[in-house]
């Protein structure tokens, strides 16, 4: 696998690696956790629109430098403030920058994995929670932080939480902003897998390149149908798969994956 590191300042707010089919992109703001200012919120969305319009990208590793993955708003960015010294807006900051944000990642042509190195705080739990994949290091934390600060969960969090781990859980994690420990979390449901420290992200990279030999296409909109099918009846549901397989049984990589299990050679997929 070719490893290719973009050129930018060492204190660049996020950094982009590729490794072969995989951008890696590390959030790198480590004296405070990774939290979000609006620069870093540019650069993110910025790689992540990049990544998706690239076709030669088939996975997105999402990480953190340093000991936390993400600890959500910097508290203290003075972009975040309001112009005039009043209350600031933080309603409007939540629709300029954490929406689109979860909306990216959510609707990502190729799959998502956040590698959670340390806490994920606020913001930053369910940044790594949009993701399609949360592998998190034994040492790794996730906090619903909002209600120590007077605010209700965002970037996908009042969605979220209830759909990965039932009403009762998502409240009481949502309520006390407690600290969550990655392999409770993995107990519950929440996340994906819990690793060790030291392999977290050699395991990242294995589960993004098992990806990247899968057809990206239909693992997108097996994300989309997952998405749609919660808010549908079962009939509803098994309109949308025959739907869903008509259009995607006419691509290439329905064939594709057909021949080669026929011809008992591995496929070669390519639609986006
Ligand atoms: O405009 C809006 O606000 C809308 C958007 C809201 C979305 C949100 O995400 S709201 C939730 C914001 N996040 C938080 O409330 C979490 C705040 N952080 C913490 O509670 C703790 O830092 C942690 C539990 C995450 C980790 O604790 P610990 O003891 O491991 O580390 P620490 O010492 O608290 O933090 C290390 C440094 O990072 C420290 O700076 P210092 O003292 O070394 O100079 C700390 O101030 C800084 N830091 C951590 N989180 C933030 C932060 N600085 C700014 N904003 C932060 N969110």
């Amino acid at each position: 696998m070719s490893d290719a590191t973009e050129a930018r300042a060492a204190d660049a707010p996020v950094l982009k690696t590729a490794h072969g089919d995989i951008t890696v992109l590390t959030l790198n703001r480590p004296a405070s956790l990774n939290s979000f200012t609006g620069a870093m919120h540019q650069r993110l969305l910025a790689d992540l629109n990049d990544a998706a319009a690239n076709p030669q990208v088939r996975a997105v590793v999402i990480t953190g430098s340093g000991r936390g993955f993400c600890a959500g708003q910097d508290l203290s960015d003075p972009d975040m403030a309001a112009a005039d010294g009043g209350a600031p807006d933080v309603g409007a900051v939540v629709e300029r920058h954490y929406k689109p944000l979860a909306m990216r990642v959510r609707s990502m042509p190729v799959p998502v994995i956040a590698a959670v190195n340390g806490v994920a705080a606020g913001a930053g739990a369910n940044l790594a929670l949009c993701c399609d994949f949360v592998l998190a290091a034994r040492g790794a934390s996730f906090i619903q932080a909002f209600s120590k600060i007077g605010l209700v969960p965002d970037c996908g969090g009042t969605w979220l939480l209830p759909r990965l781990v039932g009403r009762a859980r998502a409240l009481g994690l949502a309520m006390t902003g407690d600290k969550l420990p990655a392999e409770e979390a993995e107990r519950m449901g929440l996340i994906w897998r819990c690793v060790d420290d030291a392999a977290l992200m050699d395991r990242a990279l294995e589960l993004a390149q098992k990806l990247c030999a899968m057809p990206s296409h239909a693992l997108a909109q097996t994300r989309a149908a997952l998405d749609a099918a919660l808010v549908m009846d079962f009939g509803e549901a098994l309109s949308e798969e025959a739907r869903l397989q008509g259009q995607l049984g006419r691509k290439h990589d329905f064939a594709e994956g057909v021949a080669a299990f026929l011809a008992k050679r591995a496929p070669s997929f390519k639609d986006r």
